[in-house]
């Protein structure tokens, strides 16, 4: 029986995760434990705790089947507790979400959604972020139903080793869904707003109130499919290395 390791960066009670985990459960045939941040941790990144322990604590979520766990740390401290610790066996998936907003494009380097789902591939376990594309939204009916399908398909074909699936889901009813598409990474960019304050000392500080900027994105992107009304499906490599510029670097002759 596949074992399945639930996460997210929104915490263990965010409705996307227990969306997702009664999906699986209603579908069945399958173990899932759910391990995610005790609270809401997005945008943390890849960060993780090393000078403090983490404590993983059983918590109970009406009409659960599965076991769930809260953990005083990141996602990525809750994905790799989880794998290397926590479960009874090695999971054979990992899926991370089902997170509130987008991880589109440049997103990717900033969501803890896809650090803790990249903690699979990292342990050489294939996995699924998935977003869904709303910040108000709690209908993940649609989302849930469409990550459950893929996973199924993962599960039955098999990922290559470093490999991510990075899903974006339009926050629609599933027959406004325009269909699936294979996107590559876009790009997203922030126009970066600080918003420059006092405190009651009379200290400065700054508020970051960034605000999407419109960026001239492919036709084969993630950011335009969704745009259009698509669910997108990027296939993330771990492996960042600029192959086609090794060479060129070795010719400028660095010295130590
Ligand atoms: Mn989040």
């Amino acid at each position: 029986m596949a074992l399945i390791l639930l996460t997210n960066d929104d915490g263990i009670f965010a409705p996307g995760i227990n969306a997702i985990r009664e999906e699986l459960e209603r579908i069945g045939g399958h173990e899932v434990w759910a391990v995610a941040p005790d609270r809401e941790r997005s945008a943390s990144g890849h960060a993780i705790t090393m000078y403090r322990p983490l404590f993983p604590i059983k918590v109970a979520i009406a009409g659960a089947q599965s076991p769930c766990y809260s953990v005083t740390g990141t996602p990525a401290d809750s994905a790799k507790l989880a794998i290397e610790a926590l479960l009874p066996r090695r999971p054979d998936l990992v899926i991370s979400g089902i997170n509130r907003g987008a991880n589109l494009g440049t997103d990717i380097f900033y969501s803890g959604t896809c650090a803790a789902a990249l903690e699979g591939p990292i342990l050489g376990i294939p996995a699924i972020a998935s977003s869904l594309d709303s910040w108000e939204s709690r209908d993940y009916s649609l989302a849930a139903r469409f990550t459950a399908e893929l996973a199924f398909k993962v599960l039955a074909e098999g990922l290559p080793a470093g490999t991510l699936l990075n899903v974006n889901i339009p926050a629609r009813p599933a027959d406004q869904v325009a269909g699936v598409r294979i996107t590559r990474m876009g790009e997203r960019l922030y126009k970066d707003q600080w918003d420059k304050r006092t405190d009651p000392r009379g200290r400065t500080y700054y508020w970051l109130a960034g605000e999407l900027m419109e960026m001239d994105n492919g036709p084969d992107t993630d950011v335009v499919a969704v745009a259009h009304g698509y669910i997108s499906v990027t296939p993330v490599q771990l492996d960042l290395t600029r192959y086609d510029q090794m060479q060129r670097l070795a010719g400028w002759d660095l010295q130590p």
